[in-house]
């Protein structure tokens, strides 16, 4: 199967918005080549540009409080796949999928290939889970896992993530996200050092275990479900840590992950600058892990970092990359209209970056020329880059407007009676 929303269906109702894009698309051609721009570089650079979809985003997500499941959620991996390869039929931007063990894993990871392979998806980093125990499990994680007292509860936490490994690899993917709740809930609970020193000790035994082209990535937040004292709490001990661990270990920054008001464009500039910066877990939030759609509460933090991206790309060039994912928990609106919506926020956030006149930039910052320096990050951001997003995918298959098209095809309706609910089938979560 390669698409699951008839093409026919997406050619129709472009068909009815392509006339007012064309007029929308012409008049910021014009106005952007009044400022030296050429419109038709940025719709290539949109349509090359890619955001991984979480498979546990294809479902509710769900608070502390509860969970409110919508009609037809994906029931297994394959269902997550579908819907995935619908977000990436209308929006064009997200041909890879980031799985999380156990949660997704199947005994015949070859079906599982080329299940995505007709879908024109692929794998992007894996994802381990030590932050929850699993029916049968022998040694528990409530005490912590790369970090727990119990040398055994280690080593079966370790043995965890390097089966993430042999699954992802089996997959084709080609890194492995590393995200622990541990950490203690008083003061006195842990060691704080030896706790760091113990997942150390978990690390290098994974890393030692990753193939020649893999990286791991290390994923710092700042609390939940420790609310004392979290091992990888924040950038600076994921920095040490990649640092510790070797080359292939690098640093993702979830933008959640952080404490309000934190600078986290500065972060990302940081771990740029000393080639640690590995990638992204993108989402938004107001207080604190909120795990809300991308651009949803502060689009122009997502603009500073992207911002920060588009700056370390002209400094390093085609050697500079990063592995960008969106992570998000949706709880009150359908997963795919979510992550569609979002995919397209963070896309908008690159273009925008691209925008940013980086020559008068760096003469306003050299002149001292403060207010103007401020107005040319501004002038990009506030640029409705709309029809420059809707172009890009049109021209590559996509859909003007993807949420509409997603309605109007009602592929919701049809998964619903395809999936019925059945007792205890999510396996969605948040991290
Ligand atoms: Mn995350």
């Amino acid at each position: 199967m390669g698409t699951l929303i008839d093409q026919a269906l997406v050619a129709e109702h472009n068909a009815k918005l392509k006339a007012d894009l064309d007029a929308d698309y012409e008049a910021l051609a014009g106005s952007l080549s009044r400022r030296g721009v050429d419109i038709e570089t940025l719709t290539a650079q949109a349509e090359k540009f890619a955001v991984a979809l979480p498979s546990w985003g294809a479902g509710t997500g769900g608070t502390r409080f509860a969970r409110f499941p919508g009609k037809g959620e994906p029931r297994n991996v394959f269902e997550k796949l579908d819907d995935c390869a619908v977000i990436h039929q209308l929006t064009r931007a997200t041909p890879g999928v980031s799985l999380h063990f156990p949660w997704d894993k199947i005994s015949d990871t070859a079906e599982l290939r080329e299940k995505a392979r007709s879908h024109g998806l692929y794998f992007d980093l894996v994802n381990s889970n030590t932050f929850q125990d699993q029916p049968g499990q022998a040694h528990t994680y409530k005490y912590g896992s790369l970090t727990a007292q119990n040398a055994a509860a280690r080593e079966q936490a370790v043995a965890h993530n390097i089966e993430c490994i042999e699954l992802g690899r089996a997959l084709g993917s080609k890194g492995l996200t590393v995200w622990i709740g541990d950490g203690a809930n008083f003061p006195g609970q842990n060691n704080l050092r030896g706790s760091l020193e113990r997942y150390l000790d978990s690390m290098r035994a994974i890393y030692a275990a990753l193939p020649d082209d893999w990286q791991v990535y290390i994923e710092h937040k700042l609390f939940e479900p420790a609310f004392y004292a979290t091992t990888i709490a924040d950038w600076g001990t994921s920095f040490a840590c990649a640092q510790e661990l070797g080359p292939k270990a690098k640093c993702l920054v979830d933008l959640g992950h952080h404490a309000p008001n934190t600078n986290i464009e500065m972060i990302v500039a940081r771990l740029a600058q000393f080639g640690k910066l590995g990638g992204f877990h993108f989402n938004d939030s107001k207080y604190g892990d909120d795990d809300l759609d991308s651009g949803s509460i502060n689009p122009f933090q997502l603009f500073l970092v992207f911002n920060e991206l588009a700056d370390a790309a002209q400094r390093e060039g085609a050697s500079f990359k990063t592995a960008n994912m969106l992570d998000q928990s949706h709880n009150v609106t359908d997963p795919i209209e979510s992550l569609m919506s979002s995919a397209v926020e963070v896309q908008r956030a690159f273009v925008q970056a691209a925008l940013v006149d980086r020559e008068a930039l760096r003469g306003f910052q050299e002149s001292n020329d403060v207010l103007n320096a401020a107005q040319t990050l501004k002038k990009a951001f506030r640029t409705d880059v709309s029809p420059i997003l809707a172009m890009a995918r049109l021209r590559i298959g996509g859909a003007i407007d993807p949420v509409a098209a997603y309605r109007s095809a009602g592929y919701r309706e049809q998964v619903a009676v395809a999936r019925p609910a059945k007792a205890g089938a999510s396996s969605s979560g948040i991290v």
